[in-house]
């Protein structure tokens, strides 16, 4: 369901100079006795200090694209966060898409977020203001951030065309990055994106469907080592 948004994703990584890093052992592919398969991509780019690609292939049952992008630590910007669901046996979708703040402060929203708002406003469809259950919406999330509960005609003729541009929205914000005085520095870039990785961990809402898919020893190797390695 997801491999042309994936292929997108990981060619425009590599077009922007992106380098494949190791992923720990045993960690990049994993294939249960259901024949579910889950497989990793871990890059290192210019100005990014790691940027994680994950699909899970669960057939009919679901279909997964998480993604998320750490610029280095003397670059403030948030982090780019990708979490697209397909239940298929269901028809239900479930796509998150946001810049992730590192902090929740109006100039901070003033500096990065003008390309997501305008995102927001093309793409109503996936903003139906869905509430949280497991995260708090006002930690690592933004106020425009693309969260949708949809069906087949949002994840087939909208999210194509807004995974494109949210894609260029977010790479247009690394680029126009200009030489203000930052409002976080370096040291307090770190500790805010490993606070992200040890709250995440915490949060994440796929850490029991990857229990029953793969196990618990896999999974939580999974979580610590690979989605939040920060958070050990
Ligand atoms: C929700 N994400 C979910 C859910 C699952 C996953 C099973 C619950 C579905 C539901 O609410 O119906 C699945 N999350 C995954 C998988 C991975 C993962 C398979 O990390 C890893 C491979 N989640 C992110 C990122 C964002 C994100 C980067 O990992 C940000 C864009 C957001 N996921 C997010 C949000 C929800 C969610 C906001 C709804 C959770 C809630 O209701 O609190």
């Amino acid at each position: 369901m997801f491999d042309p948004l994936l292929e997108e994703l990981n060619s425009s990584i590599k077009t922007r100079g992106g380098k494949p890093l190791s992923i720990p052992e045993g960690l990049n592919e994993n294939i249960s006795s259901q024949g579910n398969v889950i497989r990793s991509w871990l890059w290192t780019l210019p100005g990014f200090r790691r940027w994680r690609v994950t699909r899970l292939d669960a057939g009919e049952k679901l279909q997964v694209l998480n993604s998320v992008a750490y610029p280095e630590f003397n670059n403030e910007m948030p982090l780019m966060g990708i979490d697209l669901l397909w239940f298929g046996s269901r028809s239900k979708l479930v796509a998150v898409l946001d810049f992730q703040p590192l902090k929740q402060d109006q100039l901070y929203f003033q500096r990065y977020y003008q390309g997501l708002k305008d995102l927001k406003l093309r793409f109503p469809e996936l903003s139906n203001e869905e509430v949280m259950r497991s995260f708090d919406p006002e930690q690592y999330f933004s106020p425009w951030l693309l969260f949708c509960r949809g069906g087949s005609e949002e994840v087939q003729k909208v999210l194509p065309v807004a995974f494109n541009q949210f894609l260029s929205a977010y790479f247009q914000l690394f680029d126009d990055k200009n030489h203000e005085a930052s409002i976080l520095s370096p040291d307090e870039v770190k500790r805010l994106q490993i606070d992200y990785d040890v709250y995440s961990s915490e949060r994440d809402p796929a850490h029991g469907l990857f229990t029953s898919y793969f196990g618990k020893k896999w999974s939580n190797r999974f979580v610590r080592e690979f989605l939040f390695p920060e958070s050990n």
